[in-house]
């Protein structure tokens, strides 16, 4: 309860606040236009219904949102106008620009979730961002999860151990998305994931009509979303969620729905969506087109008329909340803080580069050259480079490069080096760290512990060894969950959860609905949250309908951060050998490519296969586990130590000595080269048999080469097409590690074929490399 005064000036505080990002906006895109910037993409338009959303967003509480919330950021004080115009300009300091250290356009938004030692902050005292990204929809999987970690916080029988990470999942996820982008199918799924599983979770749809240019009846059904959502609605004897709406100009309007609603969210966990109609765009999509192009003058002309911030005003003093000559006074005073701002950003930005320009500049005016011509151009090039208002990193270092290229025998020229070394050194922190965790939580720092194999340990089926391995886990660590299609109530169909859902709970242990998307969505905010999710796609062959969060959220979330969020998801499958064409998928070229950021584990047994798991639940950076699909019913020795041995990323192990051939592979296919070395040895062909173990990493100590040194000759062998994963491999070997210096006979990779293989076991035999390939291919090796 406000005193009328408190009220009022809470009412010009949110006035303020939305004039300041409307100058945002305005003198963001005139940035931009002038060439002091690349692109621009602003709030303009959804100031008011931000302001008012801002207000219900609590400590705890999560937003995955997308690259309109600038306002929604300065409401909640998560960003300030001068580190706005920093990531405008991609300054690279994470100082000026906490966001994303000039990683990322600008209005792409995040808090910072880890310290610099990779642990969790309290995130359940701060108002927390996870970083967006581009792709349109891309926020909606992420919010899931987010969401659903409030869930797992309520239900687990052990809040105290969460005190820092939740107040008994009493936190919201408020997701944002254009209308347009609720086309995707991402947000279906995740609209019915979220009806279906009753999560905390808040939409809101920013509606202003037009995707870029392509109008809301082309993009939604009904031209509404909320009509067509109707089927989701929640009654009150089923699940579902609440749908609203509002008038994005009707600042009473929307605090008062946004209150009642979220609260309800929070206690009662029922997601909500709000459809927020009549959003206007007062300067179109980006800085990229213009909306006069595709925008009737009656649209544009109604867009001025309902403008919020208009309306807000209007409002305003209707009620006798404010006079004019007070608002005028209001907007005056944000232009010039605004503008204080962008040049308090761009000064931190550029003066580095331009002290770097003045150093290098120098240097160059000292370069000695005979012939007069080039003296003269060397020196114009100087005196551009230090006069240069808006100097590049890339000028300097070019500019560094022209001189030694021009006078390598200067005097100078060894200094321009050393400089361009510094340079190039600095900037490799600046644009290419954090891909994954380079500290104590990287996975590759986590210590090796050997499997102690008892002598007279019992040999058991290998689902047995994860069945008993994660009995083990979920009894030791209250932070790890599973689900995925079918994991829950059978234990997955391999029977590696088979009994531990009743045994360790209905909330630990879970199945979902046929939705990988989702699923990925799911482990990305519980991830991010603090908790260890193993995920669960059920075969190799259904990643694809994953990949996009895996590729564009988690595989870059710590470097679009530069690590202030780590993502630690570990994703479960099982794929490469089985029967016809969507059983048998082994398209690891497509996983290595598209997952730079994850690490990519290929067991070639589950008693491996549970030393990847516990060498990634010890670090941050996620991963991928692909189980062998025909490795289930496989003798194995079960080690004693099930939770404390790790397989160290990107160390080889060699199964098989031998001195004529280095035969390097992976997974299933290590089981088909075993058959043919064993035939081959009777032959007189003694094989040296390499498992890679990890793809991403790969070799890290050059073991291959080592056996190259060796042998002189080697294949690569994998199911993957023609240059997929076994191109990855021999292009490792021959180029990173100088194997080619080593040949006696051509390298080679034996691979499956490029078409899918069909059904039954011919069908696997005659599109796979089968022992007869192998063999084949060894001894024309050996005839060379
Ligand atoms: C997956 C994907 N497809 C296309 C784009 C290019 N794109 C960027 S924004 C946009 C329109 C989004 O419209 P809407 O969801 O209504 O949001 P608005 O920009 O109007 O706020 C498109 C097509 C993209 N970023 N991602």
């Amino acid at each position: 309860m406000l005193s009328f005064d408190g009220f009022r000036n809470a009412v010009i505080e949110d006035y303020r606040i939305a004039m300041i990002s409307r100058e945002v906006s305005l003198l963001g895109r005139r940035e931009v236009l002038t060439g002091k910037a690349k692109f621009g993409i602003f709030g303009d338009g959804k100031e008011i219904a931000q302001i008012a959303m801002a207000k219900f967003f609590q400590p705890g509480d999560f937003r995955s949102g997308y690259y309109r919330d600038q306002t929604f950021m300065f409401a909640t004080g998560l960003a300030s106008v001068e580190q706005y115009f920093a990531q405008l300009y991609a300054d690279p300091d994470v100082k000026n620009e906490p966001f994303s250290a000039g990683r990322q356009m600008n209005a792409h938004f995040s808090t910072r979730f880890v310290d610099e030692n990779g642990n969790w902050l309290d995130l359940a005292n701060r108002k927390n961002v996870s970083s967006d990204i581009a792709p349109t929809a891309g926020q909606m999987p992420r919010g899931l999860g987010l969401a659903f970690a409030s869930r797992c916080f309520r239900s687990n029988k052990n809040p105290e151990a969460f005190e820092q990470l939740s107040h008994h999942g009493n936190e919201i996820c408020f997701t944002t998305i254009g209308d347009a982008s609720t086309s995707e199918g991402h947000f279906w799924e995740t609209i019915n994931a979220a009806g279906v599983l009753q999560v905390p979770l808040a939409v809101f749809v920013w509606d202003d009509g037009y995707g870029i240019s392509v109008p809301k009846n082309f993009q939604t059904t009904k031209g509404s979303i909320s009509a067509a959502l109707k089927g989701f609605q929640k009654q009150a004897d089923t699940n579902g969620i609440h749908i609203y709406k509002v008038k994005a100009w009707d600042y009473a309007g929307m605090c008062e729905v946004f209150e009642e609603a979220l609260q309800k969210v929070r206690e009662t966990h029922q997601p909500a969506l709000f459809h927020v109609e009549e959003v206007t765009q007062p300067q179109g999509h980006s800085t990229s087109g213009s909306h006069e192009r595709y925008k009737s003058p009656e649209r544009l002309e109604w867009e001025k008329e309902w403008d919020c911030i208009k309306k807000m005003k209007e409002w305003m003093i209707e009620n006798g909340l404010a006079s004019i000559e007070e608002l005028t006074e209001v907007e005056a005073a944000a232009k010039e803080t605004v503008k204080e701002a962008r040049n308090r950003a761009w000064e931190k930005y550029v003066t580095p580069i331009k002290e770097q320009a003045e150093q290098a500049a120098t240097l160059i005016r000292q370069v000695m050259v005979n012939d007069i011509d080039k003296y003269n151009a060397i020196q114009q090039m100087a005196n551009e480079l230090a006069s240069n208002k808006e100097p590049l990193r890339r000028d300097i270092l070019r500019a560094i490069a022209v001189a030694i290229e021009t006078a390598p025998f200067s005097p100078s020229a060894e200094e321009l080096k050393a400089l361009r070394v510094q340079m190039l050194e600095e900037n490799t922190s600046l644009y290419n760290s954090h891909l994954y965790n380079e500290g104590a939580k990287s996975a590759l720092n986590v210590p090796e512990v050997k499997p102690l194999v008892a002598f007279d340990a019992p040999t058991v089926n290998g689902y047995e060894v994860l069945n008993k391995y994660f009995d083990a886990l979920f009894a030791a660590n209250p932070k790890v969950y599973a689900f995925g299609e079918d994991v829950g109530y059978i234990g997955d169909v391999n029977q590696g959860f088979a009994g531990l859902q009743e045994k360790h709970g209905k909330d630990r242990i879970l199945d979902t609905g046929i939705r990988e998307l989702t699923i990925v969505g799911q482990a990305i905010g519980m991830a991010l949250r603090g908790l260890r999710p193993i995920a669960e796609i059920q075969y190799l062959d259904y990643l694809l309908y994953g990949l996009q969060p895996l590729s564009d959220d988690v595989s870059t979330t710590h470097f679009r951060t530069k690590g202030q969020q780590s993502c630690p998801v570990i994703i479960r499958t099982r794929g490469h050998r089985l029967e016809g064409i969507w059983h048998s998928g082994s398209p690891m070229g497509v996983v290595i490519n598209a997952l730079r950021g994850m690490y990519v584990c290929v067991p070639r047994n589950m008693v491996q296969a549970v030393g990847m798991y516990n060498t990634m639940l010890q670090s941050n950076d996620p991963a991928i586990i692909v189980e062998c699909l025909n490795g289930y019913r496989l003798k194995e020795k079960l080690p004693d130590n099930l939770l404390e041995y790790t397989v160290p990323l990107g160390v080889p192990e060699i199964i098989r000595e031998g001195t004529d051939v280095t035969l390097v592979s992976y997974g299933s296919t290590l089981r088909i080269i075993q058959d043919a070395t064993d035939r081959l040895a009777a032959e007189g062909i003694d094989c040296e048999i390499v498992d890679v173990q990890t793809l991403l990493p790969f070799d890290l100590n050059h073991v291959i080469l080592q056996s190259l040194k060796k042998t002189s000759r080697i294949i690569f062998i994998d199911e993957d097409v023609p240059g997929g994963a076994a191109a990855y491999m021999f292009n490792k070997v021959m180029e990173e590690q100088g194997g080619y210096k080593w040949l006696d006979a051509s390298p080679r990779t034996l691979t499956a074929k490029a078409h899918r293989p069909g059904y039954g076991s011919d069908g696997d035999y005659f599109a796979k490399p089968n022992a007869e390939d192998v063999m084949d291919a060894v001894r024309s090796l050996m005839a060379e």
